[in-house]
């Protein structure tokens, strides 16, 4: 097959976000618009004789775009593709591919939780070598590429068959289209306590009843595979396990909000352990009937019974870490069990330098998003299997059955509770955000809210600020600093109030505002089990009137709480 280079010029605004590029579907169908982002890829990675996987959700788009990476790829020198079947490879099984087949990296089609179809999104994100996305010097540089480029090439051959699973030469470059499932699933296995959950889900069929929501996603047939498949239970234990290119018109995304078709069931039907992943399934909601895990409990949950789970019992948990605006529940059970702890900015790829020094095992993100060092990438599965292997364990010596609730509040009698919650401001105009951020930032140079008092409208309970800053890391692996990761209100009870600007929307600008309170395990347990709206009203109050967020923005109302 011939080789032919084809001429374009530079798009704007190709710089990847929190996690790869994402923009509206229309805007990745311009002519050379997709062409140009794969060509700076590969402009930015030793090409010549590399593995690359490619895998994504399934989204509308990506089966074009395998064809296009396919092509350019091929011309650039790729020595292996190794490809999920019909495109899809969820982005924690991508990681796992990666790593486990040693390949180069791995590029993944997806916008993870934003809406698909032909008017919604589209994204595209490099993943390097351990699994993980790339840093943000690779990234950086792929920028960079897309600002000059002028040419890209391909491979004039015809489209490939992504639907038969076997291995085929295309062109000068080998092609292996392999199971989406198998080898995560494998994965998975090698991690739990299989045995012990399957008979205990057996044991309590009538008073543990279990349902996945897959919301159109990705994740349908791995959590089939595990449910059905290895542990036995019924195909009703699954809904919207079909994955479709625009998620059958859904918002997959796993909160409260948008996987109201979990929360229905669940209340109805009195269900003990729900849960529901995002479109790429990195992302999870752990919810019982009366009972939600905010994520930020989670992780730590996770950690505290982390010798429940065979992989951490065999190997030690090595230290744990959260992204910034998570909660400190984290690091309370770090602090109780001697561990190390970190706290990085918002995104995955910052948990990956730590856990190839063998410095971090567990950790996790406030925005549904919870993992291990077993891959690169947070899991929204892993976490759901997590938590059904702690149960599993819990109740094996107990007469009465443990459910969700048991659990956290048996957590907080022993760490105390760090209520919290995310508003999200969706899509405001860019003009009003960035004039919040400078707000704050008047704010933090000239000091002027140091030390004010402010007082709460609706309860009058009085806030104190003790401080403010712009969140900054260094990396203690490879002393990279990112700068400007969102700016901290902290109040002279412990409390604190985040703002940050998102990082993966497609369209205007999207404010999130975070706030956290503690209260120790004295409070006793009707405090500790207070509804987290309750317990953080106040605070949320004194928070809205400092940023005078409202006015900045125009919103009365967030688009979305967690
Ligand atoms: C959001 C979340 C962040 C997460 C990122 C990718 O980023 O806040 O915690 O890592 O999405 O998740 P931002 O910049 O919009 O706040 V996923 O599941 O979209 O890959
Ligand atoms: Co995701």
């Amino acid at each position: 097959f011939p080789i032919k280079e084809i001429q374009t010029k530079p798009f704007e605004g190709q710089k990847p976000g929190t996690s790869g590029l994402r923009k509206r579907v229309k805007v990745f169908q311009q002519e050379h618009y997709t062409e140009n982002f794969i060509q700076a890829i590969f402009d930015s990675i030793a090409v010549k004789d590399s593995t690359l996987v490619i895998g994504g959700d399934g989204r509308y788009f990506s089966p074009e775009t395998v064809q296009t990476i396919l092509k350019i790829g091929s011309a650039n020198g790729v020595g292996k593709f190794i490809v999920g079947k019909d495109a899809i490879l969820s982005t924690p099984a991508a990681s796992n591919v990666i790593r486990k087949y040693k390949a180069t990296g791995g590029i993944l089609l997806t916008a993870s939780h934003n809406p698909g179809g032909p008017n919604a999104d589209f994204g595209i994100k490099y993943n390097v070598s351990n699994g993980g996305p790339a840093p943000e010097n690779v990234t950086n540089q792929i920028y960079e590429k897309t600002k000059t480029i002028k040419s890209y090439k391909v491979l004039e051959a015809p489209p490939v068959d992504l639907s038969k699973i076997g291995e085929f030469t295309y062109g000068p470059t080998k092609v292996s289209i392999i199971d989406s499932v198998a080898d995560y699933v494998s994965l998975l296995e090698s991690i739990f306590d299989f045995p012990l959950i399957k008979k205990f889900l057996h044991d309590h069929k009538s008073d543990f009843r279990v349902l996945f929501d897959g919301l159109h996603g990705v994740t349908g047939p791995y959590a089939r595979a595990l449910l059905v498949g290895s542990f036995g239970l019924s195909e009703d234990s699954l809904q919207n396990c079909t994955p479709l290119p625009d998620f059958g018109g859904g918002h997959p995304d796993p909160n409260l909000t948008y996987a109201h078709t979990l929360v229905e069931v669940v209340e109805k039907k009195g269900i003990e352990f729900g849960a529901a992943s995002d479109g790429d399934g990195d992302r999870n909601m752990i919810y019982g009937k009366g009972a939600f895990v905010t994520p930020s409990d989670s992780v730590a949950i996770i950690a505290h019974h982390a010798d429940a789970i065979p992989y951490f019992k065999k190997g030690g948990v090595k230290g744990l870490a959260r992204s910034m605006p998570t909660s400190k529940a984290v690091d309370l059970v770090a602090q109780k069990k001697g561990l190390e702890y970190f706290e990085v900015p918002t995104g995955w790829k910052f948990f990956g330098n730590l856990m190839d020094a063998g410095r971090l095992s567990i950790c996790g993100e406030e925005s549904f998003g919870t993992g291990s060092d077993h891959i690169r990438e947070k899991d929204g599965i892993w976490a759901v299997i997590a938590w059904l292997n702690i149960i599993a364990a819990v109740n094996q010596n107990s007469s009465k059955l443990i459910g969700i609730n048991d659990i956290l509040n048996e957590f907080y009698s022993i760490y105390g509770r760090s209520f919290f919650s995310r508003y999200d401001y969706e899509e405001v105009p860019s003009d009003g955000a960035n004039a919040l951020v400078e707000h704050l930032n008047k704010a933090l140079e000239s000091g002027s809210l140091n030390n004010t008092s402010h007082k709460a409208v609706s309860s009058s309970k009085e806030y104190t600020v003790s401080g403010l800053y712009n969140f900054e890391y260094k990396d203690p692996i490879d002393h990279s600093v990112s700068k400007n990761q969102g700016q901290v209100i902290t109040f002279s009870d412990g409390s604190r109030v985040v703002f940050r600007l998102s990082g993966t929307g497609s369209q205007g600008a999207t404010v999130r505002m975070y706030v956290e309170r503690y209260v120790g395990p004295e409070a006793g347990a009707a405090a500790l089990a207070e509804p987290a709206a309750e317990g953080l009203k106040s605070l949320i109050e004194v928070a809205l009137e400092i940023s005078k967020l409202k006015e900045f923005l125009g919103r009365d109302e967030p688009t979305v709480i967690t």
